[in-house]
Parts: structure tokens; C-alpha cells; sequence
């Protein structure tokens, strides 16, 4: 079990059997009791949205975009063809709670996508799995029989009007499949390369028909709020950001693993259930919302509470909630190093300034990082950023320049002695010591 500690948890009460993936667990644990109350008592899609909205649950996949104003956006009534699609595609580096969702919580996966699909009149719904997690994909799968065997999923779900199919769909591995427009261009059977936006997939969605697109802990948490009232799901966080989260906390913790705790906690609090700084050691930056979200000092990120508004504060992202922690023996010309090569890596190669600059950031960092930095660099990489970011199609071009401009911003110093010395700040065995 990789969900390692929490505080009033609720997305995942009760996953301490060696079975909570499996329908008669979800059951008794209150599982399918939103849905089946939905059915019984007509309840109408307004009154779903109108509960998702009060409960003021932001999309956990990254941008905390509010849940219930997106539904909302979905033109229900219009004829013919409607999808929603479930971006289980994690892949941001530091991210890995959906996966443990998936793992042992599948049903509340699917009943919050029938719920879901109820509400914003979907026809059809996938769940797009990241492709690497193989083991995954089939244990949805075995959920998804489990449920069309009792009627929850199909035609006439549970006797009523409510006809909606739901398919698993695995995805190939590549990051950008797991941006929403590249993913619905990957179901399409087409190379995973995102749209422009807008049009917004509300509008021109899959195959072109309206469509919403909801991350896993999104669509999980659809029905606890349902069940414990969108009022109660509120208060169960913080003001604008409802809720519990789930955070998976990596790096140089002496206990890494996915914690649920409420939206607020603050970040000592949580780095105290991931065990503490490894070995007792100082706490020198933090990333605290994936790879993608700017880093912190450790005194900045010390202030902060786990919610969107006080890590934005701060000057980053709660982003999908991956907390990477990074002592004192890290280097992080090297640290930088490596989140570069990911996005130069990772880009589709559709824009220019995305497909040159990233590598073009790669280089620069790498020669930095073997000692043959020049005094102009830190100067040129801040001009390169500057020219990516918001001149490329997706969020991915913002997402390489994010982290090497907030490097700089908090550790300018270290990349400054790397090119002066031709070496780390930090002394070689101080990092082997961490390693
Ligand atoms: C209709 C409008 N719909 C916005 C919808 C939009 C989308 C959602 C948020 O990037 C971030 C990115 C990564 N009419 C609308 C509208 N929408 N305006 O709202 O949209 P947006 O553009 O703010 O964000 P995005 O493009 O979805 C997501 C960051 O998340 N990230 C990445 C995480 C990776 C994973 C993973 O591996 N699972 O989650 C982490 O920080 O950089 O900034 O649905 O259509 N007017
Ligand atoms: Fe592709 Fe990068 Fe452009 Fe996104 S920003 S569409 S990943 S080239």
C-alpha cells in the first residue's frame, strides 16, 4: 500500500483490506449509494452541478480549474454524441496518486465518471490510463465488468432513462498525451500532439462533439460529495479549495509514498507524516505541485499551507499535488539538468519555440552542470524562458521555462559558482553522502 498516512481521510477511507478494489468492498464501504440515490430520486443534473459547484472542487490534474463551473460549460441538451474522459495519463514527474486510486479505489472511479456523465448528458465515457502502468489498465478493466454485471454502468443503469458507456483506453507512454486536447487526438487514433484552445473541448471535443475531460482525483471525489454534501466537502478543506487532496511526496524524505490530508494543512505538517528530511538533514528547496510548478526556498515553502492559494502565493503551483523535497546535499544545476532533458524529451515538436528552446535550455544547463558554463548564460537561459513562454500552443512550453527561471530566481548563486569554479557549490561528497 502506497497511500501512506492522512489526516480525516476521505477518498481513501477504509483501503486497508487486502480487496478494496473489488465491487463488494466499494459496497460496503457506501460505495454506489450517490448513483443509486441519484437514480432513485431523479435527482436532476442541475442539482448535481449545483452541489459539485458548492463543494468548490478544484480539478486536481494540475490547473484547479473549478469542477462544477466545467461541467457546466457542456451543452447537455444539444442532440447526438457526448463524451466525458476520465486523463488517468499520469505522467507529470513526482505524480503518482492516480495510480494508487486506480489500484484500490476503482469503483469510486467510475461511479463518480457515471455520476458525472449524468450530469453533463455524456453518452459515452473513457478513461485514458497512462501505458506504462499496464497492471492498472486491467485492474480497471475487472472493475468495469464488476459493474456492468450489476447494472451500474451501460444501458439503463440501475432500471432508469440513464444510458451511458464507459471504456478503458491505454495510452502509449508519452507525457503530452496526457495534455487534454493531445489526449483526445491520441483516442482518435492520431499522433498525441495538442490543439489550439480555444475551441475548448466543451465545444470540440472527441471526434468533434462536446466534451469534458476530468482528472482521476476529480472524478473520485464526485461521490463523497455527493454523499456528504457539497457544504461538508467545502469545510472539509479550506475557502476556495475544497476539499481533501492527495500528495504524493517524493525525494529526500525518509518516507515517501501519497498522503490525503485536508486542502490547508500546512507543509510542515505534511512533510512530518512523510517521516522528515532524510537522515535529519536541511530542508534546501522544494517543488511542490510536479515538475511543471516552479520551486521554493525551503523558508518560503515552510509559510505555505497545501492548498492553490497559498502555494500560488509563495510564487508557484499546488499543481497535481507531487511534492518533490530536496535536502541539502542536492546539486541543483544537476536537479535542473534533469527536469530539463524531460521536457526537451517530452515536447511533440509542434512549435517552435517549444521544440528548439527546450533543447536549446538542455544544452545550456548541461554545459553549466560539466563545468564549461560561460559568464553570459544565466542571462541568455532567462531570455530564452522569456521567449517560450506564452508563445506555444500548450502548457508545455510554460512548464520547461517555469522551473529554470525559479532555479535561478532561488539558487542563482549555485549556477553563478558552477560557471565562476567550473564545479558544485556543493562538495562532492556532501552530495555522494545524499546519494
Ligand atoms: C471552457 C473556457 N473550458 C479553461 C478548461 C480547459 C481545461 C481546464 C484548465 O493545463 C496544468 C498545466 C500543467 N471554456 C475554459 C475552459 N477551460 N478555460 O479548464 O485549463 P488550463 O488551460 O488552465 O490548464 P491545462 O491546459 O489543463 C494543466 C500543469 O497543469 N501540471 C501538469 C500536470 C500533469 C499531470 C499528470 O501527469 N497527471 O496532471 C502540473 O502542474 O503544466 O499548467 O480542461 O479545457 N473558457
Ligand atoms: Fe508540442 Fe511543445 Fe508546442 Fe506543446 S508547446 S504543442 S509540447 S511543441
Amino acid at each position: 500500500m502506497a497511500i501512506l498516512g492522512s489526516i480525516n481521510p476521505i477518498l481513501t477511507a477504509g483501503l486497508d483490506g487486502d480487496r478494496s478494489w473489488r465491487l463488494a468492498d466499494y459496497v460496503a464501504r457506501g460505495g454506489y449509494s450517490a448513483l443509486r440515490r441519484i437514480i432513485a430520486e431523479r435527482t436532476t443534473p442541475e442539482q448535481i452541478i449545483a452541489e459539485v459547484k458548492k463543494s468548490v472542487l478544484r480539478g486536481r490534474g494540475g490547473a484547479g480549474f473549478p469542477t462544477g463551473l466545467k461541467w457546466s460549460f457542456m451543452p447537455r441538451t444539444l442532440p447526438g454524441d457526448k463524451y466525458l474522459i476520465c486523463n488517468s495519463d499520469e505522467g507529470e514527474p513526482g505524480t503518482f496518486k492516480d495510480r494508487d486510486l486506480l489500484r484500490y479505489n476503482p469503483h469510486a472511479v467510475i461511479e463518480g465518471m457515471v455520476i458525472a456523465g449524468y450530469a453533463i448528458g455524456a453518452t459515452r465515457g473513457f478513461n485514458y490510463i497512462h501505458g506504462e502502468i499496464w497492471e492498472l489498465y486491467q485492474r480497471f478493466e475487472d472493475a468495469l465488468a464488476e459493474a456492468r454485471a450489476e447494472g451500474l454502468v451501460g444501458k439503463h443503469i440501475l432500471g432508469g432513462d440513464f444510458t451511458f458507456e464507459l471504456f478503458a483506453h491505454h495510452g502509449y507512454g508519452a507525457y503530452i498525451c496526457g495534455e487534454e486536447t493531445a489526449l483526445l487526438e491520441s483516442i482518435e487514433g492520431k499522433k498525441g500532439q495538442p490543439r489550439f484552445k480555444p475551441p475548448f473541448p466543451a465545444s470540440f471535443g472527441l471526434y468533434g462533439k462536446p466534451t469534458t475531460i476530468n482528472n482521476t482525483e476529480t472524478l473520485a471525489s464526485v461521490p463523497f460529495i455527493l454523499n456528504m454534501g457539497g457544504d461538508a466537502f467545502l469545510a472539509a478543506g479550506k475557502a476556495n479549495n475544497g476539499g481533501p487532496k492527495l500528495f504524493s511526496v517524493s525525494g529526500h524524505v525518509e518516507r515517501p509514498g501519497n498522503y490525503e490530508v485536508p486542502m490547508g494543512t500546512p507543509f510542515a505538517t505534511l512533510l512530518e507524516m512523510a517521516g522528515g528530511v532524510r537522515g535529519g538533514r536541511k530542508l534546501k528547496g522544494v517543488i511542490p505541485g510536479g515538475s511543471s510548478s516552479p520551486v521554493l526556498s525551503a523558508e518560503l515553502m515552510m509559510d505555505c499551507t497545501m492548498d492553490y492559494d497559498s502555494i500560488a502565493k509563495a510564487g508557484s503551483m499546488l499543481g497535481s499535488g507531487a511534492v518533490i523535497v530536496m535536502d541539502e546535499t542536492t546539486c541543483m544545476v544537476k536537479a535542473l539538468e534533469r527536469l530539463s532533458y524531460f521536457y526537451y524529451e517530452e515536447s511533440c515538436g509542434q512549435c517552435t519555440p517549444c521544440r528548439e528552446g527546450t533543447g536549446w535550455l538542455y544544452k545550456i544547463i548541461q554545459r553549466i552542470e560539466n563545468g564549461l558554463g560561460r559568464p553570459e548564460d544565466l542571462d541568455l537561459l532567462s531570455s530564452i524562458t522569456g521567449n517560450i513562454m506564452g508563445r506555444t500552443i500548450c502548457a508545455l512550453g510554460d512548464a520547461a521555462s517555469m522551473p529554470v527561471q525559479s532555479f535561478l530566481k532561488h539558487f542563482r548563486d549555485e549556477f553563478a559558482y558552477h560557471i565562476e569554479h567550473g564545479r558544485c557549490l556543493v562538495p562532492r561528497e556532501v552530495q555522494r553522502a545524499g546519494s
